[in-house]
């Protein structure tokens, strides 16, 4: 009896063990499944300077690489094409109006729920390198080194959870090194992690690693067609906008004339801050990293003395135009290999099997199209962003996709890659029945957007508008109000406003109707429109 009973003991304690360990291998098992989360996102990195899309400017072979393990979204876009408004609906998966976030001026609203603070109570370890541009510190992030605002190039100040530090050197280098680090001495292996690396390059006034402008200050690039556009059939706000590389690009920071050379040649500075901005940059620099730039820039200076005499507008423009390109593609290249970098890194390590990779920006850029620099306008090259997802087993590596999608969405998807559910108050769609290659359910045919930041720099009206794969149709608005639409099909560089031409009433009709319905659905108004007016105007 006793000896039956000791053996009932055992052999329950034995069926108890061996339950626990089964239970414990699933959970580990789903705990695995959940992938680490990378999100690499580089501030006003055109889709046009990223070889998988186009390789007519620059070589990109490691941004590539997430391409070829991956797919390219070749119609990503943006809600709302400016910094930290991308960023907020990037973080929220809401509309600008919704989060509030509407321009760079006012500071992001914290009560807001982000999606690193989801993946953090989920149990994700989360670290943010480099650039957010809010105002505030992230929310939801275990461990970051942040630029202040726009950040420096050279020897950046750097905010963290332990205060501030200054760290001398490029500042695309040092935000690989500062994620290295983490994974060397701060990764916890028994979790997943979301790492946000988000790099400072290439927004402007473009200054260059040293090994890069060496490299690119000698290169000739080809010319968009439209870099003498004139704006004619476009609207008041094309005409207006403060964004064309003669006129409104600085020739001292941006074009990086010497302030001397200027005033020996007669040449007016754009704006009273190009100058300032000049010396602002080169004072940060060490003497030993000023002396290497000014090795390479003022026999490019010396150069541009002789020819400018007898140049006429066009060759002044083209030339700003190579200059503009041989410094915002040689900080792109430094972007290229630090990608590289933590690449290499993942794969020495053991951790791409599991690993989703997102490449993207927060909004696309001018370079040279419509004669522009900057972005903000519902215009392609402003409107559209790179957009590359890889993720082994799930994505078809080298796939490609021209389905409408935008920043919107990514909280959404990641959140759904992590088996997360996302709150019902976000406006995106999860990407994972694209990433996965399941679209009979993908119904989305137009997306909305909403230009704010007026006037402001740059001075691009105010905008809302909608745009399926054939159309777009935007309405200006404040100080105008015209209506603009182009074929997108027929005229892809956007050159025709059609929204006048009788053989579009249909066209027009249709999509007012449709661009109603998407106010409504996204929960946007009049109402709202004017209380942001209001509050810009307020905060003047
Ligand atoms: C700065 C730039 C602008 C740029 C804004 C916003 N001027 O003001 O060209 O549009 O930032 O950029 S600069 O001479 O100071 O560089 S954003 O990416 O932060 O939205
Ligand atoms: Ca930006």
């Amino acid at each position: 009896m006793h000896q039956t009973l000791k053996l009932i003991i055992i052999f329950a304690a034995v069926l108890l063990w061996s339950c626990s360990q089964q239970e414990r291998s699933t959970s580990e098992e789903t705990a695995q499944k959940r992938p680490n989360i990378i999100f690499m996102m580089a501030d006003d990195h055109a889709y046009q300077a990223i070889s998988a899309y186009s390789d007519h400017l620059i070589e990109t072979p490691n941004i590539d690489r997430i391409a070829k393990n991956g797919m390219l979204f070749t119609n990503a876009s943006v809600t709302n094409s400016i910094c930290a408004p991308s960023r907020a609906t990037i973080l929220t998966g809401k509309h600008t109006h919704m989060h509030g976030k509407i321009d760079n001026r006012f500071p992001f609203d914290t009560t807001q729920v982000t999606f690193p603070q989801l993946l953090q109570e989920a149990g994700y370890q989360t670290a943010m390198f480099g650039k957010l541009h809010f105002g505030n510190n992230p929310k939801g992030i275990d461990e970051f080194k942040i630029l202040p605002g726009q950040g420096n190039y050279y020897n950046p100040k750097f905010i963290t959870n332990e205060g501030d530090t200054t760290i001398t050197g490029y500042v695309t280098d040092i935000i690989t090194d500062l994620t290295l680090d983490w994974f060397d001495n701060r990764r916890e292996e028994d979790e997943p992690y979301a790492l946000f690396y988000l790099h400072k390059a290439p927004h402007r006034a473009w200054l260059p690693a040293e090994r890069h402008y060496k490299e690119f200050i000698n290169r000739e690039f080809v010319e968009p067609p439209t870099l003498f556009d004139d704006y004619a059939n476009r609207g008041t706000a094309a005409k207006e906008a403060e964004m064309n590389i003669l006129k409104h690009m600085h020739w001292a920071i941006d074009s990086k004339l010497h302030p001397d050379v200027m005033a020996e040649l007669g040449i007016e500075e754009t704006s009273d801050w190009g100058v300032p901005a000049y010396f602002n940059r080169m004072g940060r620099m060490t003497e030993e990293q000023r002396d290497a730039w000014n090795a390479v820039y003022m026999p490019m200076n010396e150069e541009f003395k002789k020819l400018y005499p007898e140049m006429d507008e066009e060759a002044q423009m083209k030339w700003r135009y190579q200059r503009y390109m041989q410094d915002y593609l040689a900080c792109i290249k430094a972007v290229d290999e630090n990608v590289g970098r933590l690449l290499d890194h993942l794969e020495k390590t053991n951790q791409l099997d599991n690993t989703l990779i997102v490449y993207t920006s927060d909004q696309g850029f001018y370079l040279g199209e419509h004669g522009w620099f900057d972005k903000r306008f519902i215009y392609d090259e402003s409107f559209k962003t790179p957009l590359i997802v890889s993720w082994p087993g799930v994505v078809e590596p080298g796939s490609k996709s021209d389905i409408m999608v935008q920043n919107l969405d990514f909280a959404q998807t990641l959140l759904e890659a992590a088996g997360e559910t996302p709150p019902s108050d976000m406006q995106g769609e999860s990407l994972l029945p694209i990433l996965k290659g399941e679209l009979e359910n993908w119904n989305r045919d137009a997306v909305y957007y909403h230009y704010y930041e007026y006037p402001a720099v740059h001075m691009v009206k105010r905008h809302y508008g909608i745009v399926t794969k054939e159309y777009k149709l935007a309405h200006f608005y404040y100080d105008v109000d015209e209506w603009e639409l182009y074929d997108r099909l027929n005229d892809p560089n956007e050159m025709n406003n059609v929204y006048d031409n009788p053989e579009y009433a249909d066209v027009v009709k249709e999509l007012k109707a449709k661009l109603a319905d998407l106010r409504v659905k996204y929960k946007d108004s009049e109402e709202l429109d004017q209380k942001y007016i209001d509050k810009y105007e307020q905060a003047k």
